[in-house]
């Protein structure tokens, strides 16, 4: 079928939107009309290399959608039910699986740093050239074909782009607060950057009971928005030492849990200074392919400060992600006023512009 589709061609380049071809599903892959693809800075960090993608490629990670048709022998989904992409696929059953770190599985690992889906070819076609799928979800389309272990049945009540920032930007930020750093009632958070991603970090701080819960960000609107969604401090980094800022708000000790959700060398090491003798530091940004992150050793021994990697919020997917939509539908969790902004496929490069320059809290591109 021809489906309308944002092609990235080549690194430094806007994406193209323009029909490409979509192959039917093959055994146990599944058709899926994409509602809604949230706009996150991973799929930037393709757009300019700095994670390295092959392309050209259909991109987009977060997103939902509607299953429209099976492959042969899929019997997880049916048509009608609604989805949300992951953009880790587990297979179920390994020992990580078993033991609820599905983003560790090693099960589709090889197939989406490929960008291909699991029996390694693509659906998508550019002029009868294979087009690279994006983690087997690539959103950034109209339709999208990917394996069912790569699908979350979810409830069909909630609105499909507030489902959609659950795939990324919510999962990963709340994830980040709960199940890496284990923030507990009571205890100091400092959050580094305040994007789509931090901002739920916000939330999941504030759903945690931590106290402060204190945001640094470069960019005003960002910092106002952090206070909407739970911050008690805000530092504006541009003007005031974020490390010096946060240890003058915890008794000069330094916060109880750090998180840096950018993917900077000097904010991770930020971040990691401003945490606490014996507190947990989570990186949750990624840094440029082949980036070092280096530690003092006397340091590092002296201060036994807990250094926590963060991958996909550490979640359980088939667990916490309908969790974190329940807790949206009771009013935990705010998902209204993190899309700040929607956008038409069309538009993809207006979008990715606003949020370089920080105009949205989290845009989202609807299909319907
Ligand atoms: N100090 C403080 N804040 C800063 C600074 C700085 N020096 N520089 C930038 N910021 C702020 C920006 O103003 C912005 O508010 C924020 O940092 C970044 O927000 P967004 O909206 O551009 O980015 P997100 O939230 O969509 O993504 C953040 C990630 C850390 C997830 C992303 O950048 C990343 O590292 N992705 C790779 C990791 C990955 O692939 N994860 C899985 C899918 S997300
Ligand atoms: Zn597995
Ligand atoms: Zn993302």
């Amino acid at each position: 079928m021809r489906v309308r589709a944002a092609v990235l061609y080549r690194i430094k380049t806007p994406f193209e939107v323009q029909e490409v071809e979509l192959l039917p599903p093959r055994e146990g892959e599944v058709l899926v009309r994409v509602a809604a693809a949230g706009v996150c800075h991973s799929d930037y960090h393709m757009v300019t290399g700095h994670l390295p993608h092959p392309l050209p490629a259909v991109l987009g990670h977060e997103g939902s959608g509607v299953v429209e048709a099976l492959g042969p022998g899929v019997t997880s989904v049916r048509p009608g039910d609604h989805v949300i992409p992951l953009f880790k696929a587990p297979c179920g059953h390994c020992f990580y699986c078993l033991r609820g770190r599905p983003a560790l599985c090693d099960f589709s690992v090889k197939a989406r740093s490929s960008g291909c889906l699991l029996d390694g070819t693509t659906r998508l076609r550019l002029d009868g050239q294979p087009l690279f799928h994006h983690a087997m979800v690539a959103c950034f389309a109209e339709y999208l074909v990917a394996p069912e272990q790569a699908l979350l049945k979810i409830r069909p009540d909630i609105p499909l782009d507030r489902a959609a920032v659950v795939g990324c930007a919510v999962t990963t930020g709340v994830g980040a607060v709960l199940f890496a750093g284990k923030v507990t009632p009571g205890s100091s958070v400092l959050i580094v950057g305040a994007g789509g991603v931090g901002l739920s970090a916000v939330q999941g701080a504030r759903l945690a009971g931590a106290d402060p819960i204190i945001v640094a960000d470069v960019i005003p609107a960002k910092l106002e928005w952090a206070r909407k969604f739970g911050a008690t401090y805000t530092i504006n980094a541009r003007e005031r030492d974020v490390v010096a800022a946060t240890r003058d708000l915890t008794s000069g000790r330094g916060a109880d849990h750090a998180f840096e959700v950018i993917g900077d060398l000097h904010t991770a090491k930020q971040a990691y200074e401003a945490t606490r003798k014996g507190g947990i530091f989570v990186q949750v940004g990624v840094l440029p392919a082949g980036s070092q992150l280096a530690f003092d050793s006397l340091q590092l021994i002296r201060d036994e400060k807990t250094i926590q990697p963060c991958t996909y919020g550490s979640v359980n997917f088939r667990k916490d992600m309908p969790m974190f939509l329940d807790l949206y539908m009771s009013g935990r969790l705010n998902l209204d006023d993190l899309i700040t902004r929607r956008f038409k496929l069309d538009e993809i490069n207006v979008a990715y512009e606003a949020m370089l320059r920080g105009d949205v809290a989290r845009g989202v591109i609807t299909l319907d």
